[in-house]
């Protein structure tokens, strides 16, 4: 596949105005006629008109009601082209002609469970119609569906329904939908089938009422509730939060049960995994719950970033997801718990971001060349774009972010923008100058800040050095310093907070040190006594921080920091630490040792009645295996993090046994279960305090949990118990998967569950029990949530099964890879990411993992998808 890159754009050379869709939907037969009312672009060059189409079949062509002479277009494998197009404006009709039931690929138009249902994004369109499918020509939509009533009694599209209406002498009906914001092909959306659904309204802040209903197979409305609260919760905080209301008389939302992604924002008519908009408490965790608030919420917030402000190009990502994210992380703070959220932001950037970033498949916030941009839809792109927003605003301040903010939806309103048109508001609305800040979006990889104090005790002068630096990543060798934000405080010896201390470097300001230079010494005058810094507060740059502090510093911190932020990074730093001596101690068959001060850091935290629990189990909660596997970055030997792990929460499983007991009897209760955030943090606490007590594998513990699961009135606590019991194969755990089975065997969505849970199980049983369970009448190769749910959380969730020294969980990842590509590429080559880290293994699992990729590299008939994560694996 060609590389497309970023300095090659050129605007269309013909715009495309109006659209007038007429769909007839038959379930391998689906019939497209496409007016389209097109011009030449002033600001395009001219010559041909590419409309690009794949995967479809043209039925007629003409221009301007008369047809088009074979030798006045070409047709080939990527789409139409018109060779010499009018020089003004003309009306071109186009008929298609697509099978909906053999699209597997589900990009275009699909079904889903007897659902017609289209994906647009990023190049969907064009496996409906031709059409010139780039995000920079936007079109007034006017779509008309035409379907068999039996067959689809429900018909949807974007915007306002104009007409509804019988076919006479038939079954069939159809709908008129009309969209009066202009939008790029992806923001299309079609929607029909045997749907229930269930209604709402919700009155803007001017005080137009907007009718709400969320669409899914029948049998699920009492389902949508908690989906259904959380828009209306979205809507009005967009109004508050970005002053931003939504614009159409309607707003509809599906629920389909195979898709590739989360959810899309078309216009109007958001289309979802059903996995993100159903919920009870008898199906779905509290982690499910809050998913779908922000997911919900994010699809929302796109309706002004993304769909009325849009990118010009496919490189221009970040500027609605990025963006987007931010939006969904503000919301669910100010809707939730801020440094809670913040903690779980940051542990999926760390998981997620970093390894990407330290990794091959290494890319900039804002790529400059791309094969698939499919495979673009990262973790850099969305977590680290939302980063920047963040960073934006600690350097504009809220006043200056905001108003660049409603600059930026001013003017770019109803056009498709790019970064630099984003950061010129901001720019002119504070009067700061950008240009450094923005190679944040040009230059990958994680910046590691390094931060060194000296005190001078006669001078009662403090001197913190600051150094920046970043290793390579691919294509980009040698980087240049970044502006990075860091809030901080100084923390005098009694735990206070020394207000303002006196400096005269001009990159301070307040709480903030602007550092941008690779290397920066900053002088504090007149300190009390010998401070401890907290740097980096509310994680503040997405930065690697080696602060140097003491393990005595690191104590005082977890106790005393104002920001519990910093609260908690404090004790993952000791908890790193240890782990990471542990580990090395297991890789030689020592035994390590506990420093008693860290586990009375964690019973002070756990016993803390004045802290909000959700953060006690988060300060409870050890790195991950793959948070110490990043942290080595090279050699890694992922059973000997395991054991470390096993050892130390065993190890603070007795130790805090008493603490850890009383939690969990304090926190039971009678109570119906509710989904807020608060009940939410109650069982958090409990359930960690449960698996921790379980991980010391004392007959009292096991005992604990399977009473805990078989008690379980909610999904949350019977997961957490399954999961729990599941660890340590045996009677006990398969008789719970047994019963969970039993209990959920009709409803996919939770089996997804039961199969996470064996695809996570830490011992050598789990790769033959994932084998078998591929074979499960529940399993099935074509359901993504399904392929994902074993052989995703397999690859992602289980390090030392899928790393097993005998190759056989990469040979197992690569075999399903090669099976899924020809279906589905973008499941293909989102599995095989998995593989992104092998170069940071120890050598002969290194090999392995290699084996495998070239394996797959050298299979014929590859899609560009996965050709293209196989190859820059490789490179
Ligand atoms: N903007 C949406 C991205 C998306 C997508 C991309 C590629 C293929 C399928 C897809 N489905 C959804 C979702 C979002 O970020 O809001
Ligand atoms: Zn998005």
């Amino acid at each position: 596949a060609p590389v497309i890159r970023l300095e090659d754009y050129t605007p269309p050379p013909y715009l495309v105005d109006r659209v007038d869709l007429d769909v007839r939907l038959e379930p391998d037969d689906a019939r497209v006629a496409s007016r389209l009312h097109a011009r030449p672009n002033p600001d395009g060059g001219r010559g041909e008109f590419f409309l690009d189409g794949e995967d479809i079949e043209l039925v007629s062509l003409e221009l301007d009601g008369v047809p088009l002479p074979r030798s006045d277009y070409r047709l080939d494998d990527d789409g139409l082209t018109i060779t010499s197009p009018p020089d003004r404006a003309f009306v071109l009709d186009i008929s298609t002609r697509i099978d909906p039931s053999a699209n597997t690929q589900l990009m275009g138009l699909y079904r889903s469970n007897g659902v017609y249902c289209t994906q647009c994004e990023a190049e969907g369109f064009r496996r409906i119609t031709f059409f010139p499918d780039r995000p920079d020509v936007l079109a007034v939509y006017t779509v008309r569906i035409e379907a068999r009533k039996s067959d689809a009694p429900i018909l949807l599209s974007n915007g306002n329904l104009v007409e509804t209406g019988d076919i006479p002498g038939s079954d069939r009906h159809f709908a008129v939908w009309h969209d009066p914001f202009p939008k790029p092909s992806y923001l299309f959306a079609l929607v029909a089938g045997d749907l229930g659904h269930v209604a709402d309204t919700f009155t803007t802040a001017s005080g137009r009422e907007v009718a709400l209903a969320i669409y899914v197979e029948r049998g699920k409305e009492d389902r949508c509730d908690y989906a259904l609260q959380a828009l209306k919760r979205s809507m009005r905080w967009d109004e508050e939060a970005f002053g931003r209301e939504y614009d159409l008389d309607v707003f509809n939302i599906v629920a389909v049960s195979d898709f590739n992604m989360g959810a899309m924002e078309n216009k109007g008519l958001n289309v979802f995994n059903d996995k993100y908009v159903l919920a009870s408490p008898e199906t779905a965790t509290d982690t499910d719950y809050a998913n779908i608030e922000a997911i919900i919420a994010h699809e929302y917030f796109h309706n002004w970033t993304g769909n009325r402000i849009t990118c010009r190009d496919w490189f221009q990502l970040c500027l609605k997801e990025g963006l987007t994210v931010f939006r969904d992380q503000e919301f669910s703070s100010d809707v939730r718990s801020r440094p809670v959220e913040r903690i779980g932001d940051v542990r999926t950037l760390k998981a997620h971001q970093f390894v990407e970033d330290a990794g091959p498949l290494a890319h900039p916030v804002r790529p400059e060349t791309y094969r698939e941009i499919n495979n673009f839809y990262t973790a850099t792109v969305y977590e680290k774009g939302a980063e920047l927003i963040r960073m934006l605003k600690t350097l504009l301040g809220d006043g200056g972010f905001r108003a660049g903010m409603d600059l930026y939806f001013d003017r770019h309103d109803g056009t498709a923008a790019t970064i630099e048109d984003f950061l010129a508001c901001f720019a002119e609305a504070t009067g700061r100058d950008l240009t450094h800040f923005k190679l944040w979006y040009r230059q990958a990889g994680t910046p590691e800040v390094t931060a060194t104090g000296r005190y001078d005790a006669a001078a009662k002068r403090y001197e913190l050095t600051l150094e920046q630096s970043c290793r390579p990543t691919p294509g980009q060798p040698t980087k240049e310093p970044l502006q990075i934000p860091i809030v901080f405080a100084l923390i005098g010896p009694g735990g206070e907070e020394i207000e303002a201390p006196r400096t005269a470097s001009p990159n301070v300001n307040g709480n903030l040190i602007e550092l941008a230079s690779p290397r920066e010494t900053i002088v504090f005058e007149d300190l009390p006594g010998k401070p401890v810094p907290s740097l980096l507060r509310g994680f503040s740059a997405p930065v690697k921080l080696n602060a140097n502090l003491s393990g005595d510093d690191l104590l005082f911190v977890a106790r005393e920091d104002r920001d519990a932020f910093n609260r908690w990074q404090a004790v993952q730093t000791l908890a790193t630490g240890i782990l990471v001596d542990a580990q090395a101690k297991f890789a030689t068959g020592d035994r390590p040792d506990l420093d008693p001060r860290f586990v009375d850091s964690l019973r002070r935290t756990a016993q803390d009645g004045d802290l909000d629990p959700a953060f006690r189990a988060q300060v409870l909660t050890l790195p991950s295996e793959s948070d110490i596997a990043r942290e080595l970055g090279r050699d890694v030997d992922p059973d000997a993090i395991h054991d470390a792990g096993e050892w130390l929460r065993g190890l603070l499983g007795t130790r805090l046994g008493g603490e850890l007991r009383d939690i969990y009897s304090r926190l039971g209760t009678n109570e119906p279960y509710s989904p807020d955030a608060e009940s939410a943090g109650r069982r958090a606490l409990r359930n960690t305090a449960m698996t921790l007590l379980a991980a010391t594998g004392d007959g009292d513990g096991i005992a604990l949990v399977e009473r805990h699961y078989r008690n379980a009135d909610n999904m949350t606590d019977r997961m957490a118990g399954l999961a729990a019991l599941t660890r340590r194969p045996g009677a006990a755990a398969d008789d719970a998967l047994a019963d969970f089975f039993e209990r959920y065997r009709t409803d996919p969505l939770v089996l997804d569950k039961w199969f996470t849970i064996q695809a996570t199980v830490p011992t050598p049983e789990a790769l033959p029990r994932i084998v078998d369970l591929t074979k499960n009448p529940a399993f099935s190769l074509a359901n993504p949530n399904r392929v994902r749910a074993l052989v995703g959380a397999f690859a992602a969730g289980n390090a030392t099964q899928f790393n097993r020294p005998d190759g056989a969980g990469y040979r197992f990842v690569a075999d399903i890879v090669l099976a899924v590509d020809r279906a589905n590429p973008q499941l293909a080559a989102r599995l095989l990411s998995a593989f992104r880290s092998w170069r940071s293994l120890e050598p002969a699992r290194r090999a392995a993992a290699e084996a495998e990729l070239r394996r797959i590299a050298a299979r014929d008939g590859l899609s560009r998808d996965t050709t293209d994560i196989v190859q820059r694996s490789l490179e």
